[in-house]
């Protein structure tokens, strides 16, 4: 193929453009008795739970979960915490520690610092970086239901100051939340965990309901239901991002191991049937032995279902005429985890322009990055990663700038202040400027 003619294979989908699954719109038409799209129903969810409130979420929570609650159920108990540290493997959560304390410190380097100048005159100007009140994190449910997502929202959080977090999880039908969401929690320093799922924990979190209190920012991962809510509450809140399906995108050459190189594409497969993993490869030989290494490793993976969909839809192994148009490529793609699996892998990174994260080298997979080397696995998709940043801990500050002159530094820069509020026909700014000096032309 071409170069243009390949871009177009790399082009992704907007996620508002992907089409529902026949079994859930099914299921929604059933619930609505119209066929409405992911836009529509969300827009009567967050709605109602604005006007209603709990009642509403009371209601989609029994229709959308299947779980039968009272507005005192949503909360989290300490009874249910302790049943989950009862039921948990005591080596999975002293990994999890392990995890936290590394998300900590890397998150703890990135803490900006508030910042004071002194300018002629005695004047002073700075910035004071001020973290958020209250931050509502969600976790989706199910197969999707990941304590290492809740570490990468909670510690930055956490890290950045943020005086009070919540949470929001879907229940299972017998009101359950999966232990290790629990644990992650508690141990990451989440205050408040409510059982309460899709866009209705959405616009709970945005507008506060009689139990639950309004948000500042809502961040987390979540289903098409979630991300489109997000969408619709942004403005009465601060969100993160709107995250779309997992990807990968492998640069490699004939150093590259194929055996590594298909584990990694499978690992971002696995996630969901909309993922997508791709290499990039000058090499044909790597090539083909990428191939027939993915297909021996799939055929024994517990989720080869999901991969194999997965694969079949946004799965490539695309050879390029070199490695700069491998490059070339990648930036175009913009993906969310990108791998450089070649010789010498630090020469390519001044070419990495469009990235969520860049993991250098045999020895650095992707899982690495997920779960436990320090930074986020918060990152931007769909080719977002030309403008989104990675979650970090200034995703939960805010800047105020601070400015304060004398009246000899006022008095130097008067004239300039008022010449350009003349210009604006706006009289009293330039008057509040003249009343505290003389000497204006
Ligand atoms: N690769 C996912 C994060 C994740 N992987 C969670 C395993 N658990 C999106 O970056
Ligand atoms: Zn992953």
């Amino acid at each position: 193929l071409g170069l243009e003619a390949v871009k177009k294979t790399l082009d992704k989908k907007a996620f508002d453009e992907v089409k529902l699954n026949p079994r859930i719109r099914a299921k929604n038409k059933e619930l609505y008795g119209e066929d409405l799209t992911a836009a529509q129903i969300v827009d009567r969810i967050v709605n109602e739970v604005r006007q209603d409130g709990d009642a509403a979420i009371i209601k989609y929570t029994k229709l959308l979960d299947g779980a039968e609650f009272t507005a005192k159920d949503f909360l989290v108990t300490e009874a249910e915490y302790e049943t989950a540290y009862a039921q948990a493997d005591t080596k999975i959560v002293e990994s999890l520690r392990k995890a936290i304390e590394n998300v900590r410190r890397y998150h703890q380097e990135q803490k900006p610092n508030s910042w004071i100048t002194y300018r002629a005159h005695g004047s002073i100007l700075g910035q004071s970086v001020i973290p958020l009140d209250r931050v509502g994190v969600y976790v989706p449910g199910g197969t999707a239901a990941y304590p290492s997502s809740v570490v990468m929202n909670v510690v930055p959080a956490k890290v950045a100051g943020v005086k009070e977090i919540v949470m929001m999880a879907p229940p299972s039908r017998d009101g359950k939340l999966n232990p290790y969401v629990l644990i992650a929690a508690k141990e990451a320093g989440v205050n408040a965990i409510y059982k309460i799922g899709g866009a209705q924990a959405i616009a709970a979190m945005a507008f506060g309901t009689q139990t639950i209190p309004k948000v500042d920012k809502i961040t987390g991962p979540g289903n098409i239901f979630v991300t489109l809510a997000k969408k619709a509450v942004y403005g009465h809140c601060d969100i993160d991002m709107l995250a779309g399906p997992s990807e990968i995108l492998i640069v490699a050459d004939k150093t590259a191991d194929p055996v590594y190189t298909a584990a990694d594409m499978l690992s971002q497969a696995e996630h969901d049937m909309l993922a997508s993993s791709i290499v990039l490869t000058d090499d044909a030989k790597l090539a083909d032995k990428v191939l027939a290494e993915v297909e021996k490793q799939l055929a024994k993976l517990p989720r080869k279902e999901i991969a194999s969909a997965s694969l079949e839809k946004n799965g490539r192994i695309i050879l390029t005429e070199n490695l700069m148009q491998a490059f070339e490529l990648a930036n175009y793609s913009a993906p969310e985890h990108m791998e450089i699996l070649t010789e010498n892998p630090f020469t390519y990174l001044p070419y990495v322009r469009h990235a969520g994260a860049v993991f250098l080298g045999a020895y650095s997979p992707e899982p690495l990055g997920d779960y436990f080397a320090g930074p986020n696995h918060v990152l931007p998709t769909g080719g977002t990663a030309r403008y989104y940043s990675v979650l970090n801990t200034e995703t939960f500050m805010k800047r105020t700038s601070i400015i304060s002159y004398t009246q000899p530094a006022l008095q130097e820069v008067s004239s300039d202040i008022i010449r350009l509020a003349k210009a604006e026909g706006l009289d009293a700014h330039a008057n509040a400027i003249i009343l505290r000096g003389e000497n204006n032309d």
